[in-house]
Protein backbone atom coordinates (compact mmCIF):
# COMPACT_ATOMS: atom_id res chain seq x y z
CA UNK A 1 0.00 0.00 0.00
CA UNK A 2 1.59 3.26 -0.87
CA UNK A 3 2.55 6.04 1.68
CA UNK A 4 1.69 9.38 1.20
CA UNK A 5 4.09 12.14 2.55
CA UNK A 6 2.51 15.84 3.06
CA UNK A 7 3.92 19.13 2.64
CA UNK A 8 1.95 21.12 5.11
CA UNK A 9 1.42 24.72 6.27
CA UNK A 10 -1.99 25.28 7.75
CA UNK A 11 -5.58 25.56 6.83
CA UNK A 12 -5.40 24.17 3.35
CA UNK A 13 -3.24 21.48 4.30
CA UNK A 14 -5.46 20.38 7.11
CA UNK A 15 -8.20 20.14 5.06
CA UNK A 16 -6.76 18.06 2.63
CA UNK A 17 -5.56 16.18 4.81
CA UNK A 18 -8.77 15.22 6.21
CA UNK A 19 -10.15 15.09 2.90
CA UNK A 20 -7.40 12.35 2.72
CA UNK A 21 -9.00 10.43 5.33
CA UNK A 22 -11.34 9.19 3.24
CA UNK A 23 -9.37 7.50 0.65
CA UNK A 24 -6.16 6.76 1.96
CA UNK A 25 -5.29 5.03 5.37
CA UNK A 26 -3.94 7.06 8.06
CA UNK A 27 -1.51 5.12 9.32
CA UNK A 28 0.56 5.90 5.53
CA UNK A 29 0.01 9.62 5.78
CA UNK A 30 2.86 11.82 7.03
CA UNK A 31 2.64 15.18 7.28
CA UNK A 32 5.60 17.57 7.35
CA UNK A 33 4.79 20.95 8.56
CA UNK A 34 5.65 24.47 8.56
CA UNK A 35 7.20 25.75 11.69
CA UNK A 36 7.90 29.22 11.10
CA UNK A 37 4.70 30.55 12.10
CA UNK A 38 6.09 29.00 15.22
CA UNK A 39 5.95 31.66 18.24
CA UNK A 40 6.59 32.33 21.60
CA UNK A 41 3.51 34.77 23.13
CA UNK A 42 3.29 35.19 27.36
CA UNK A 43 6.69 32.67 27.64
CA UNK A 44 4.40 29.85 25.53
CA UNK A 45 5.55 27.94 22.64
CA UNK A 46 2.81 28.20 19.66
CA UNK A 47 2.99 25.86 16.49
CA UNK A 48 0.06 27.70 14.72
CA UNK A 49 0.29 25.22 11.75
CA UNK A 50 0.48 22.25 13.55
CA UNK A 51 -2.55 23.12 15.71
CA UNK A 52 -4.63 23.29 12.83
CA UNK A 53 -3.54 19.94 11.81
CA UNK A 54 -4.03 18.37 14.73
CA UNK A 55 -7.29 20.26 15.87
CA UNK A 56 -8.91 19.77 11.92
CA UNK A 57 -8.30 16.12 11.85
CA UNK A 58 -9.34 15.41 15.39
CA UNK A 59 -12.90 17.42 14.37
CA UNK A 60 -12.54 19.97 17.19
CA UNK A 61 -10.84 23.05 14.98
CA UNK A 62 -13.44 25.99 14.94
CA UNK A 63 -14.55 26.02 11.26
CA UNK A 64 -15.53 29.56 10.79
CA UNK A 65 -12.24 30.96 11.74
CA UNK A 66 -9.89 28.07 10.58
CA UNK A 67 -8.02 28.15 13.59
CA UNK A 68 -8.04 27.40 17.65
CA UNK A 69 -10.76 25.01 18.94
CA UNK A 70 -14.60 25.00 18.48
CA UNK A 71 -17.00 25.69 21.41
CA UNK A 72 -14.45 28.00 22.28
CA UNK A 73 -14.33 30.96 25.61
CA UNK A 74 -11.93 33.28 25.97
CA UNK A 75 -11.86 34.38 29.68
CA UNK A 76 -8.21 34.36 29.95
CA UNK A 77 -7.60 36.74 27.13
CA UNK A 78 -10.57 39.51 28.70
CA UNK A 79 -8.67 38.68 31.99
CA UNK A 80 -5.11 39.74 30.44
CA UNK A 81 -6.57 43.20 28.94
CA UNK A 82 -6.44 44.16 32.67
CA UNK A 83 -2.98 44.53 32.58
CA UNK A 84 -3.00 46.60 29.33
CA UNK A 85 -3.47 49.98 31.36
CA UNK A 86 -0.84 49.40 33.63
CA UNK A 87 2.15 47.91 31.61
CA UNK A 88 4.72 50.73 31.46
CA UNK A 89 6.19 52.37 28.26
CA UNK A 90 8.53 50.13 26.68
CA UNK A 91 6.94 47.09 27.97
CA UNK A 92 5.81 43.92 25.65
CA UNK A 93 3.59 42.25 28.51
CA UNK A 94 0.03 41.18 28.85
CA UNK A 95 -0.20 41.15 24.08
CA UNK A 96 -3.92 40.92 23.24
CA UNK A 97 -3.61 41.08 19.69
CA UNK A 98 -3.34 37.22 19.31
CA UNK A 99 -5.86 35.56 20.46
CA UNK A 100 -5.37 32.04 22.48
CA UNK A 101 -8.57 30.30 23.58
CA UNK A 102 -8.88 29.09 27.12
CA UNK A 103 -8.92 25.72 25.81
CA UNK A 104 -6.89 25.88 23.42
CA UNK A 105 -3.99 27.54 26.14
CA UNK A 106 -3.72 23.74 27.47
CA UNK A 107 -2.18 22.69 23.90
CA UNK A 108 0.37 25.19 25.00
CA UNK A 109 0.93 25.20 28.22
CA UNK A 110 1.68 21.59 27.28
CA UNK A 111 4.27 22.36 24.30
CA UNK A 112 6.60 24.52 26.94
CA UNK A 113 6.54 22.92 29.62
CA UNK A 114 7.59 19.14 27.62
CA UNK A 115 9.97 21.75 25.82
CA UNK A 116 11.06 23.06 29.02
CA UNK A 117 11.82 19.23 30.02
CA UNK A 118 13.97 18.93 27.14
CA UNK A 119 11.73 17.10 24.98
CA UNK A 120 12.15 17.59 21.27
CA UNK A 121 9.37 19.64 18.82
CA UNK A 122 9.25 16.13 16.91
CA UNK A 123 8.36 14.45 20.11
CA UNK A 124 5.94 16.51 21.53
CA UNK A 125 3.43 16.60 18.43
CA UNK A 126 3.66 13.31 18.41
CA UNK A 127 2.24 13.21 22.17
CA UNK A 128 -0.62 15.98 20.98
CA UNK A 129 -1.29 14.27 18.15
CA UNK A 130 -1.67 11.28 20.09
CA UNK A 131 -3.92 13.01 23.26
CA UNK A 132 -6.56 14.07 20.21
CA UNK A 133 -6.59 10.76 18.78
CA UNK A 134 -4.73 12.30 15.54
CA UNK A 135 -3.43 8.84 13.75
CA UNK A 136 -1.56 9.92 11.18
CA UNK A 137 2.00 10.83 11.69
CA UNK A 138 2.66 15.31 12.25
CA UNK A 139 6.27 15.96 11.68
CA UNK A 140 7.10 19.30 12.51
CA UNK A 141 9.60 20.24 9.57
CA UNK A 142 12.91 21.07 11.69
CA UNK A 143 13.03 21.26 15.43
CA UNK A 144 15.46 24.08 15.04
CA UNK A 145 13.63 27.81 15.55
CA UNK A 146 13.24 29.01 11.62
CA UNK A 147 11.35 32.26 11.70
CA UNK A 148 9.37 33.59 8.91
CA UNK A 149 10.45 37.25 9.03
CA UNK A 150 8.32 39.38 6.79
CA UNK A 151 9.49 42.99 5.33
CA UNK A 152 6.88 45.66 5.94
CA UNK A 153 7.39 47.58 2.58
CA UNK A 154 5.20 50.66 3.90
CA UNK A 155 6.97 50.89 7.34
CA UNK A 156 10.52 49.78 6.18
CA UNK A 157 10.53 47.02 9.12
CA UNK A 158 10.23 43.56 8.87
CA UNK A 159 8.14 41.77 11.27
CA UNK A 160 8.03 37.70 12.83
CA UNK A 161 4.98 36.16 10.79
CA UNK A 162 2.35 36.57 12.94
CA UNK A 163 3.13 40.30 13.74
CA UNK A 164 2.37 40.90 10.33
CA UNK A 165 -0.61 37.70 10.10
CA UNK A 166 -2.38 38.57 12.72
CA UNK A 167 -1.37 41.86 14.25
CA UNK A 168 -1.61 43.77 11.03
CA UNK A 169 -4.22 41.11 10.01
CA UNK A 170 -1.73 40.76 6.71
CA UNK A 171 -3.84 43.66 4.77
CA UNK A 172 -0.22 45.81 4.56
CA UNK A 173 2.09 45.15 1.54
CA UNK A 174 5.62 43.12 1.75
CA UNK A 175 8.28 43.62 0.04
CA UNK A 176 10.05 40.69 1.23
CA UNK A 177 10.25 37.72 3.02
CA UNK A 178 12.76 35.26 5.01
CA UNK A 179 13.12 32.34 6.71
CA UNK A 180 15.43 33.10 10.20
CA UNK A 181 17.95 30.35 10.72
CA UNK A 182 17.33 28.03 7.91
CA UNK A 183 20.78 27.96 6.71
CA UNK A 184 21.47 26.85 10.51
CA UNK A 185 18.57 24.10 10.81
CA UNK A 186 17.81 21.10 8.90
CA UNK A 187 15.04 18.74 8.41
CA UNK A 188 14.52 16.43 10.83
CA UNK A 189 15.61 12.62 9.78
CA UNK A 190 11.72 11.70 9.91
CA UNK A 191 11.21 14.08 8.03
CA UNK A 192 13.57 13.74 5.45
CA UNK A 193 12.87 9.94 5.02
CA UNK A 194 8.85 11.21 4.82
CA UNK A 195 9.78 13.15 1.89
CA UNK A 196 12.51 10.29 0.26
CA UNK A 197 10.38 7.55 0.97
CA UNK A 198 6.80 7.98 0.82
CA UNK A 199 5.78 6.95 -2.25
CA UNK A 200 4.26 10.42 -3.12
CA UNK A 201 4.50 13.66 -2.15
CA UNK A 202 1.85 15.82 -2.30
CA UNK A 203 2.42 19.10 -1.86
CA UNK A 204 -0.64 20.58 0.58
CA UNK A 205 -3.13 23.89 -0.98
CA UNK A 206 -1.12 26.47 1.20
CA UNK A 207 0.47 29.60 0.67
CA UNK A 208 3.70 28.88 -1.46
CA UNK A 209 5.52 31.80 -0.11
CA UNK A 210 4.91 31.86 3.68
CA UNK A 211 3.80 28.33 4.35
CA UNK A 212 5.50 25.94 1.83
CA UNK A 213 8.46 28.02 0.88
CA UNK A 214 9.93 27.38 5.11
CA UNK A 215 9.85 23.94 4.76
CA UNK A 216 11.78 24.30 1.02
CA UNK A 217 13.97 26.96 2.77
CA UNK A 218 15.84 24.08 4.87
CA UNK A 219 19.13 22.46 3.07
CA UNK A 220 18.59 19.54 0.83
CA UNK A 221 14.55 19.69 0.48
CA UNK A 222 14.36 21.29 -2.79
CA UNK A 223 17.31 19.11 -3.80
CA UNK A 224 15.51 15.85 -2.44
CA UNK A 225 11.80 16.68 -4.54
CA UNK A 226 13.53 17.42 -7.80
CA UNK A 227 15.37 14.38 -7.71
CA UNK A 228 11.99 12.66 -7.43
CA UNK A 229 9.61 15.01 -9.62
CA UNK A 230 7.77 12.70 -11.22
CA UNK A 231 6.07 11.42 -7.22
CA UNK A 232 5.52 14.74 -6.25
CA UNK A 233 2.02 16.57 -6.93
CA UNK A 234 1.46 20.00 -6.07
CA UNK A 235 -2.46 21.73 -5.43
CA UNK A 236 -2.52 25.31 -6.33
CA UNK A 237 -4.08 27.35 -3.26
CA UNK A 238 -4.51 29.80 -5.72
CA UNK A 239 -8.22 29.34 -7.54
CA UNK A 240 -9.26 31.83 -10.77
CA UNK A 241 -6.88 33.92 -9.43
CA UNK A 242 -7.46 33.89 -5.60
CA UNK A 243 -6.43 32.78 -2.55
CA UNK A 244 -9.25 30.79 -0.66
CA UNK A 245 -8.22 32.25 3.02
CA UNK A 246 -5.14 34.36 3.52
CA UNK A 247 -2.75 36.46 1.80
CA UNK A 248 -1.56 34.47 -0.94
CA UNK A 249 -2.87 35.96 -4.03
CA UNK A 250 -1.75 39.98 -2.60
CA UNK A 251 1.98 38.30 -1.07
CA UNK A 252 1.98 36.53 -4.77
CA UNK A 253 1.89 39.71 -6.89
CA UNK A 254 3.74 41.97 -3.92
CA UNK A 255 6.53 39.55 -4.24
CA UNK A 256 6.83 39.70 -8.15
CA UNK A 257 4.66 36.63 -8.76
CA UNK A 258 1.58 36.19 -10.74
CA UNK A 259 -1.53 35.56 -8.64
CA UNK A 260 -2.97 32.41 -11.00
CA UNK A 261 -2.01 28.80 -11.23
CA UNK A 262 0.96 30.04 -14.05
CA UNK A 263 2.81 31.74 -11.15
CA UNK A 264 1.92 28.58 -8.57
CA UNK A 265 3.32 26.32 -11.27
CA UNK A 266 6.80 28.59 -11.94
CA UNK A 267 7.04 28.58 -8.40
CA UNK A 268 6.95 24.71 -8.29
CA UNK A 269 7.80 23.14 -11.55
CA UNK A 270 11.25 22.51 -10.81
CA UNK A 271 10.42 20.08 -7.59
CA UNK A 272 6.74 18.57 -8.86
CA UNK A 273 5.62 16.80 -11.86
CA UNK A 274 2.11 17.78 -11.79
CA UNK A 275 -0.26 20.38 -10.56
CA UNK A 276 -3.58 20.14 -9.21
CA UNK A 277 -6.05 22.77 -10.74
CA UNK A 278 -9.37 23.88 -10.38
CA UNK A 279 -12.20 23.80 -13.40
CA UNK A 280 -11.90 27.46 -13.31
CA UNK A 281 -8.66 27.80 -14.00
CA UNK A 282 -8.87 24.93 -16.88
CA UNK A 283 -8.29 27.76 -19.43
CA UNK A 284 -4.90 28.59 -17.95
CA UNK A 285 -3.82 24.31 -18.39
CA UNK A 286 -1.97 24.77 -21.67
CA UNK A 287 0.11 27.50 -19.64
CA UNK A 288 0.83 25.70 -16.62
CA UNK A 289 1.80 22.65 -19.26
CA UNK A 290 4.66 25.42 -20.80
CA UNK A 291 6.55 25.32 -17.29
CA UNK A 292 6.94 21.60 -17.80
CA UNK A 293 4.52 20.50 -15.14
CA UNK A 294 1.72 18.03 -16.12
CA UNK A 295 -2.16 19.50 -15.02
CA UNK A 296 -5.13 18.01 -13.50
CA UNK A 297 -8.31 19.71 -13.43
CA UNK A 298 -10.34 18.91 -10.68
CA UNK A 299 -13.15 20.60 -8.22
CA UNK A 300 -10.52 21.64 -5.62
CA UNK A 301 -12.77 23.59 -3.08
CA UNK A 302 -13.14 21.26 -0.55
CA UNK A 303 -16.88 22.79 0.52
CA UNK A 304 -17.79 18.76 0.84
CA UNK A 305 -16.83 16.06 1.83
CA UNK A 306 -17.14 14.15 -1.72
CA UNK A 307 -15.56 16.85 -3.01
CA UNK A 308 -12.33 16.45 -0.69
CA UNK A 309 -12.38 12.50 -1.33
CA UNK A 310 -12.32 13.11 -5.26
CA UNK A 311 -9.47 15.65 -4.98
CA UNK A 312 -7.27 13.22 -2.51
CA UNK A 313 -8.02 10.49 -5.18
CA UNK A 314 -7.25 12.57 -8.20
CA UNK A 315 -4.21 13.72 -6.75
CA UNK A 316 -2.33 10.26 -5.51
CA UNK A 317 -3.81 8.69 -9.34
CA UNK A 318 -1.59 11.73 -10.59
CA UNK A 319 1.51 10.85 -8.91
CA UNK A 320 1.33 7.04 -9.54
CA UNK A 321 1.04 7.24 -13.19
N1 LIG B 1 -5.14 33.96 13.52
C1 LIG B 1 -5.73 35.16 13.57
O1 LIG B 1 -6.12 35.70 12.53
N2 LIG B 1 -5.88 35.82 14.77
C2 LIG B 1 -5.47 35.28 15.95
O2 LIG B 1 -5.61 35.91 17.00
C3 LIG B 1 -4.88 33.97 15.92
C4 LIG B 1 -4.49 33.31 17.06
C5 LIG B 1 -4.00 32.00 16.98
C6 LIG B 1 -3.70 31.29 18.13
C7 LIG B 1 -3.26 29.98 18.06
C8 LIG B 1 -3.12 29.36 16.81
O3 LIG B 1 -2.70 28.10 16.72
C9 LIG B 1 -3.41 30.06 15.64
C10 LIG B 1 -3.85 31.38 15.71
N3 LIG B 1 -4.17 32.09 14.57
C11 LIG B 1 -4.74 33.34 14.64
C12 LIG B 1 -3.95 31.51 13.25
C13 LIG B 1 -2.51 31.68 12.76
O4 LIG B 1 -2.00 32.94 12.97
C14 LIG B 1 -2.45 31.44 11.24
O5 LIG B 1 -3.49 30.62 10.82
C15 LIG B 1 -1.23 30.73 10.77
O6 LIG B 1 -0.06 31.08 11.40
C16 LIG B 1 -1.11 30.86 9.25
O7 LIG B 1 -1.03 29.59 8.73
Amino acid sequence: MTTVGVVCGGVGAARFLRALTGVHPVERTVGVVNTGDDTVMHGLAISPDIDTIVYTLAEAIDPARGWGLSDETWRAMEALSRYTSVRPAGSAAAPTWFNLGDQDLATHFYRTARRAEGATLTEVTAEIAAAWGVQQRLLPMTDHRVTTMVSLRDEGIEVPFQEYFVQRRHSVPVGAVRFDGADRASLTDHARMALTDSDVVVIAPSNPLVSIAPVRSLPGVDAVLSARRDTVVAISPIIGGAALKGPADRMLLELGHEASVVGVARLYAAIAGTLVIDPIDASLATAVEATGMRVVVTPSIMSTPAIGHELARRTLAAARR
